[in-house]
């Protein structure tokens, strides 16, 4: 086995790349990392990551951190032209809308995430969680008027693109907060709903 994944199924970050291993049909060994797993508190995890998170994997020696990074890595390894366009241009678009999931999504969506599901209700700060709440549907505003043209985030093709975000819409969707009316993001979820991998990685309770 080739392949080496660290990461708790729970976590989103490591689901974007449990997701893309399935798409791929890769053969690889997981291992459980994180939270109540422990592992990356251990000190030889260091020298794997030194930021002691997951996901990280080593692909027969190409040891990555960083969820985006590795969903790139494996989509231009074994998708070229595909999950992963050659065209600079075209590339650049799936990675952009890949670090504007991390950059502007995910300082919202992660927040109103741990408030709803990993606090206390009496532990909440509402206040805090509405605005992110709102944060994170101005942000899905941006793209739902981008799918309003195209099947996929990057077009009429799946792409590494709609991996992180697929999995900001699924959180999203899941979650106990208000749903303004995006047409064109549903459709673009309803399609997703129809990959197995995305139902098997990533439609898991929240927890
Ligand atoms: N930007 C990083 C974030 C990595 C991260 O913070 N992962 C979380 C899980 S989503 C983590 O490792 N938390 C600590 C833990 O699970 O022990 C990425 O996208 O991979």
């Amino acid at each position: 086995m080739s392949l080496r994944i660290w990461g708790r199924t729970n976590s989103i970050n490591v689901q974007k790349v449990l997701w893309i291993a399935d798409e791929l049909a890769l053969n690889y060994e997981r291992i459980d990392a994180g939270l109540q797993f422990g592992v990356v508190s251990q000190d030889w995890f260091a020298d794997v990551n030194p930021n002691r998170t997951v996901p990280t994997i080593d692909d027969d020696g190409t040891v990555l951190w960083e969820s985006n990074a590795i969903v790139r890595y494996l989509a231009a390894k074994h998708s070229p032209g595909k999950m992963m366009p050659d065209n600079p241009g075209d590339r650049a678009a799936v990675e952009m809308w890949m670090d504007w999931q991390q950059t502007t999504l995910m300082p919202a969506l992660g927040p109103l995430f741990l408030g709803l599901v990993r606090t206390a209700p009496e532990d909440r700060d509402l206040a805090a969680l509405d605005h992110a709440a709102g944060e994170v549907a101005d942000g899905l505003r941006i793209l739902d008027a981008h799918m309003a043209e195209r099947s996929f985030v990057a077009g009429e093709r799946f792409s590494a693109a709609d991996i992180p975000l697929g999995c900001v819409a699924y959180r999203w969707y899941a979650l106990d907060v208000d749903h303004p009316d995006m047409p064109n993001l549903k459709a673009w979820y309803e399609r997703l709903v129809t990959r197995p991998a995305f139902s098997a990685r990533v439609m898991l309770p929240l927890t």
